[in-house]
């Protein structure tokens, strides 16, 4: 009945802590580096947790990922194998990726980042777009987020594009699935938004090929994970003109280092990682919820395929 939760920082561990322990007083939680007992850790909480973190827990009943992706997770070179891995997810991460989506994605739509560059220079550019219903918006990924945030595109009126691994019926979205298909959905397609998983097949996905695929001038949203992004193939298309404008939430290495191009850049927005972050006062209670249902029936909704690699 122990739980060790490891965060890369010592508050936010901490943080956390606190919070499953008001909501679990039945259970032992200790920050990874105070358990007086690994063999009595059956749960581990983690987010990006250090290769062999988990190597002295002997009676792990299944991980917890702090988070909806568990390619931190797997990144674990020594991460014990056939242990069940569980992922952070709810309707608070959903909401708050739909409000990051819907923000970006009408900023790019109604040309706001050349508004503000027009308003720097003292430019008064009355710019036409076309009403939403005429913008293609292709989704990558129509999991948890990207479903949720391709209805919502749909219910706002933009003419809406998703693709996943297998087929899917969402209300107001066309949808694609598969490799074969993957041409086919970025085809004309003015705003792209990856919210798919980081895997084998997904690494490096946003580049110049699919750039090029998309209409001249479009603009690319990555709230995924940074390496599904190749940089120099998205500076090389923004040079060129293929790509208008780019918002990023994640990067190859986090924090950015502050000599990366993309701070500086006039066309690309930086946000630190922050469009859909879950807080420990609402996680804790999908956490501890998760680990209650775990413990009794031996599954979980949320339930991660490491196989897959999401
Ligand atoms: P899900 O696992 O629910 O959904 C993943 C989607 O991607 C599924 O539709 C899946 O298809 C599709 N997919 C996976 N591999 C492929 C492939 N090779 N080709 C086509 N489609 C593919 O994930 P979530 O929606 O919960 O989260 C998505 C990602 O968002 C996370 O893995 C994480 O990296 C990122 N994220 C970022 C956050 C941030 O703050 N920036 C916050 C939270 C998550 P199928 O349905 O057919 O399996
Ligand atoms: C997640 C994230 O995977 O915040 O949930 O990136």
């Amino acid at each position: 009945m122990s739980i060790a939760v490891s965060l890369p920082s010592s508050d936010k561990t901490e943080w956390w802590c606190q919070m499953l322990r008001d909501l679990m007083p039945d259970w032992n939680i200790y920050p990874i580096d105070k358990v007086p007992d690994p063999d009595a850790i059956t749960y581990s909480v983690v987010w990006r947790p250090s290769t062999g973190a988990m190597t002295p827990f002997r009676n792990l009943k299944a991980i917890v990922s702090l988070g909806a992706g568990i390619d931190h997770v797997l990144a674990d070179e020594k991460l014990p194998e056939d242990v069940p891995i569980i992922r952070t997810v709810g309707t608070d991460l959903t909401q708050r990726m739909k409000e990051y989506i819907a923000l970006h994605v009408l900023r790019h739509h109604r040309e706001l980042p050349q508004i503000q560059a027009n308003q720097a220079a003292h430019v008064w550019d009355q710019i036409i777009v076309p009403p939403a219903p005429e913008r293609r918006v292709g989704i990558m990924g129509l999991g948890n987020l990207g479903a949720a945030a391709a209805q919502m595109l749909a219910q706002i009126g933009f003419n809406v594009v998703g693709w996943s691994r297998s087929p899917k019926t969402i209300t107001g979205v066309t949808t694609y699935a598969g490799d074969a298909s993957f041409g086919t959905f970025l085809d004309g397609t003015e705003i792209l938004v990856c919210l798919l998983p980081l895997t084998d097949s997904t690494l490096g996905i946003l580049n110049a090929d699919t750039f090029n695929r998309l209409k001249r001038g479009a603009s690319v949203i990555n709230a995924a994970r940074g390496p599904h992004l190749v940089d120099r193939d998205l500076i090389e298309a923004l040079s060129s003109g293929q790509i208008a404008a780019a918002t990023l939430d994640v990067f190859h290495v986090e924090p950015l280092s502050k000599d990366h191009p993309f701070w500086g850049h006039p066309r690309i927005t930086v946000t630190p990682h922050v469009a859909s972050m879950i807080d420990a006062p609402t996680g804790s209670k999908i956490v501890a919820k998760n680990i209650r249902t775990f413990e009794e029936t031996g599954s979980v909704a949320d339930l991660a395929d490491a196989k897959r690699g999401y």
